[in-house]
């Protein structure tokens, strides 16, 4: 048989599916519907590509899914779900920072009022009077991703890497982003080991910028912003200063240059604020606030 011929051929018609099932017990032998290995390969490639293909141009992209990253796109998915929200992580594991509660201990940490996301999304937690405990960060995180996963409206591209914004001029000569420029991590952090590998672009009238503070990429969009002239100087991250960094990074989630809204712990590199260290509720009420203001900016 000509390999074409197996290209989409079932390996189980309904009539025989039964043949391939187990009894509860796994009594018995356990055997698979046969596969091509075509068919797997062919499964993931046409899916993917049509993905990137469709998603060149989105209505939002957010860049890097740490908490605040996952906590925008799940409220901006959840309040416009005609918004093709794309997200782009840059390591192979979204979630950031969020695995652990800190200093490799697992518990998390969240103020009030930041616990009514918990409810919001389903995470149970101990109520300890002005902040709540989730029993491990990845219970947040995984529950969270799950949610943001599961929205029809949601494109995550992990593994994948902002190596560049999009700037074009408006028609005012108004230097505006618009879009990202993207490519697999691995060439993203090898260009120098290698003559140029030409980057991809996502063409988006909002980008959200929630790439943290640390990491290979931290605080990209800041850094590329003074890289490129769009921002004088980064006011650089201050020290720990719980009660007055949290605040300050939630009320100040803003757009910093039109097209360009950053969030999260970013957000104190491009403004100076304090860090908060081990607890994430403003991680929760930036992200959220972001989705607010992107929801602004498209409406307007
Ligand atoms: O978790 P992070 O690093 O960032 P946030 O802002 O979502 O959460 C920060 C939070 O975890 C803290 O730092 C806590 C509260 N500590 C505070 C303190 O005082 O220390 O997530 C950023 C994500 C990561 O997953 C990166 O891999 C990703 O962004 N990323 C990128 N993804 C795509 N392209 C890039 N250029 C890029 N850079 C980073």
């Amino acid at each position: 048989m000509s390999p074409a011929q197996t290209l989409d051929k079932p390996p189980v018609t309904p009539a025989n599916s039964q043949k391939y099932d187990v009894n509860e017990n796994y009594e018995g032998e356990y055997r698979f519907a046969p596969i091509e290995e075509s068919q797997v390969s062919r499964a993931m490639i046409r899916r993917y590509f049509n993905t990137m293909y469709e998603r060149a141009i989105s209505d939002v992209v957010i860049v890097g899914a740490g908490s605040a990253g996952l906590s925008c796109a799940y409220q901006l998915a959840s309040t416009r779900p005609e918004l093709k929200i794309t997200i782009i992580e840059a390591s192979v594991a979204p979630g950031g920072g969020a695995w652990l509660g800190g200093q490799l201990m697992t518990p998390m940490v969240i103020r009030k009022p930041a616990d009514r996301f918990l409810r919001e999304i389903g995470v149970e937690y101990e109520d300890e009077g002005p902040f709540v405990v989730v029993k491990h960060a990845a219970l947040f995180t995984s529950t969270l991703l799950s949610r943001v996963l599961a929205m029809p409206n949601v494109v995550l591209m992990n593994a994948t890497a902002v190596e560049d914004l999009m700037v074009h001029e408006d028609f005012q000569g108004k230097q505006r982003v618009a879009g990202v420029v993207t490519n697999w991590t691995l060439v993203a952090l090898n260009h120098d080991t290698q003559s140029c590998m030409d980057p991809n672009t996502i063409t988006a009238p909002v980008i959200i910028s929630a790439t943290g503070h640390d990491g290979p990429m931290g605080a990209f969009s800041a850094k590329r912003l003074v890289s490129t002239g769009l921002l004088k100087e980064l006011g650089n991250m201050r020290g720990l200063d719980m009660n007055r960094a949290e605040p300050a990074i939630v009320n100040g989630t803003r757009e910093v240059v039109p097209g360009l809204i950053l969030t999260g712990m970013e957000l104190s590199e491009h403004d100076g604020s304090n860090r908060m260290g081990p607890t994430f509720g403003a991680m929760i009420g930036s992200g959220v606030k972001a989705a607010h203001e992107a929801i602004r900016i498209l409406d307007s």
